[in-house]
């Protein structure tokens, strides 16, 4: 268990080695020298790089500044401040389920990530002996289907199957309608990847809800939104756009792995205040791991 423990955490620090090599390293540097405005005006400059976008690097130059003398070293008042932003509260939550299935709804844009990160849940809850069943409610390709359908039989899973070119909601529906016959825990249902700026797609978000609430009325308990890592800037649009016709409870943040963009996680928590609730490093099943912001912050800045 132990050994298992330690593999994640050299799994979490390795996956954000490149945004802490653009970050840390830099800023370790350039604090070697004497605090003077010039450096901070660097400082700054180092952080908008590292993704955290104008107003966080202003407001955490800020932060060092005035608190100069508190701290040992400004990555120390840094790491305070990061830790002050993540663990404000959200503003969202998702729900306890009053009865079982516990509905997961998994929504993002193509590519993102969802349908994998669907399998991984899966198997974050399998582990934890629950009894899960998938639903496949990307309709759109027949291609998303197989690919869970795939995920399923290796995780010794079931899954729930529409047609191609079907009605998601009707896969939900029946997906809850099975699960509350067989007795599953929770149902992951996997969605068709939309673009946020296509309007119907995204109402069709809210129809899929209104179809699963005719089996569970308290469901989704909880709509993950997957962001894949790698496009920055852009994900804080795509979470504010699906956030405003999708109340969402989650964030699912994948392919952090490699990336250099590990510094988005502290405006988007920052602006948005959505708990990010997994991070995905790989593509592999064991690849996604709970988000915790001790973990993160030192793997940043350490
Ligand atoms: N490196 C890495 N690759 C990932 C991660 N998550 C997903 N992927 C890969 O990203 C690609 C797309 O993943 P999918 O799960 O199919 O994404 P999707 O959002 O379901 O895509 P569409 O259904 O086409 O919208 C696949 O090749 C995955 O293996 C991750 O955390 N790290
Ligand atoms: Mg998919």
């Amino acid at each position: 268990m132990f050994g298992l423990l330690k593999s994640g955490l050299n799994k979490i620090r390795k996956a954000f080695s490149k945004t802490r090599s653009i970050l840390g390293d830099k800023m370790r540097s350039l604090l070697q020298r004497p605090l003077d405005d010039e450096t901070l005006d660097e400082l700054e400059q180092i952080l908008f790089e590292a993704d955290l976008g104008s107003t966080l690097a202003l407001e955490f130059v800020e932060y060092v500044r005035k608190y100069r003398e508190k701290y040992h070293h400004p990555i120390e008042a840094m790491k305070a401040h990061a830790q002050e932003i993540l663990h404000t509260p959200p503003h969202v939550q998702g729900k306890t389920p009053t009865q079982s299935p516990k509905v997961i709804l998994v929504v993002g844009v193509n590519g993102s990530g969802k349908t994998t990160s669907c399998a991984k849940l899966a198997r974050i809850y399998k582990e934890k002996g629950k009894k899960v069943l998938l639903a496949a409610g990307d309709t759109f390709r027949a291609a998303a289907i197989e690919q869970l359908t795939t995920w399923s039989e290796r995780l010794k899973l079931d899954c729930i199957k529409g047609t191609p070119g079907g009605d998601p909601s009707a896969v939900l529906f029946d997906a809850l309608t099975a699960a509350k016959a067989r007795g599953h825990d929770v149902v992951i249902a996997d969605t068709a990847g939309r673009l946020q700026s296509k309007t119907g797609l995204m109402h069709e978000l809210a129809k899929i809800e209104r179809v699963a609430q005719k089996v569970v009325p308290d469901a989704p308990h909880e709509i993950y939104l997957v962001l894949d890592a790698t496009t920055g800037q852009n994900a804080l649009d795509q979470a504010k756009t699906f956030h405003a016709f999708t109340p969402l409870t989650g964030l699912i943040l994948t392919k952090l792995d490699g990336s250099a963009k590990g510094g988005m996680i502290l405006p988007i928590y920052h602006q948005l205040r959505i708990p990010i609730r997994y991070i995905g490093i790989g593509e592999g099943a064991e690849d996604l791991f709970p988000f915790s912001p001790k973990l993160y912050i030192d793997a940043l800045f350490s």
